[in-house]
């Protein structure tokens, strides 16, 4: 509401692109007090205030409601006509409203990287998202780790998330209580640690078991399994043994309680 010129005790005005169930007066009761009544039927929102009170002039835009819906209806939630605005001696005002909003919600997205041999090639990647506030995990999304070290996500709802990366043979990593803005959300990770062969995000024997199951195969052969290749070299041999050395009774970051 913005009324440089005159004082207001009553307006009343239709909305489209929601279907409203009701509003909330935003003004304090201090200085203007007013009743309100909302026609869902049609959309109606009309207020008049307590004789002998009147909203005082404002010389910049200031929240005079907010308007709750139970539904979308279009692309765009407008004031769709402004019936009128009184002024102080009951006489209507010359009136005009803002643009309509967008009734779509915002949207963003994951998109990052990670130092990752290219001869490793593609692997495959989860990514969940975890609402702080609510505990839950509102996303798990299978994506490409991609042999130049990038990834990406569909799209999600901007919040605040606890993020946790899993590349498949490597353990996982965790960025805690991440605001996720609308658009693109840039991630860098940290080196990984391979070694996690069966995925269950901890390196210990189950892992040198399955390297063993592979043991001195090749890229083509039945046995051969490019997540117990660590070094991307095309074989599964002592290379391999010694690297998974390196990260052997680690364990991968997971979502806390
Ligand atoms: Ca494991
Ligand atoms: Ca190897």
């Amino acid at each position: 509401m913005l009324n440089p010129d005159c004082k207001i005790v009553g307006f009343e005005f239709l909305i489209s692109g929601a279907q409203i169930s009701s509003v909330e007066t935003l003004v304090s009761s201090e200085l203007f007090t007013f009743g309100t009544t909302v026609s869902t039927t049609d959309n109606r929102v009309a207020a008049l205030s307590q004789v002998p009170q009147f909203l005082i002039k404002q010389y910049s835009p200031f929240p005079l409601l907010r308007i709750y819906f139970s539904a979308l209806t279009g692309e765009e939630i407008c004031i769709s006509e402004i019936v009128d605005v009184v002024n102080e001696d009951y006489h209507g005002v010359l009136t005009a409203s803002g643009p309509c909003i967008s009734a779509a919600p915002e949207e963003a997205s994951i998109s990052g990287s990670v130092a990752w041999p290219e001869s490793c090639g593609d692997r495959a990647m989860v990514i969940q998202m975890r609402d702080t506030e609510t505990g839950i995990t509102e996303y798990t999304m299978a994506t490409t780790l991609a042999a130049n070290g990038a990834f990406s996500t569909s799209t999600m709802l901007p919040g605040s998330y606890d993020v946790r990366f899993k590349v498949a043979g490597a353990l996982a990593q965790l960025f805690l209580n991440v605001a996720i803005g609308a658009g693109v959300n840039s991630f860098e990770l940290s080196a990984l640690q391979l070694g996690d062969i069966n995925g269950d995000n901890v390196v210990n024997v189950s892992d040198i078991s399955l390297l063993n199951a592979s043991w001195a195969s090749q890229v083509g052969d039945p046995s051969y399994n490019l997540v117990a290749d660590l070094s991307c070299d095309g074989v599964v041999n002592l290379v391999d043994v010694s690297l998974l050395n390196t990260t052997f009774g680690f364990s991968g970051a997971v979502f806390g309680m």
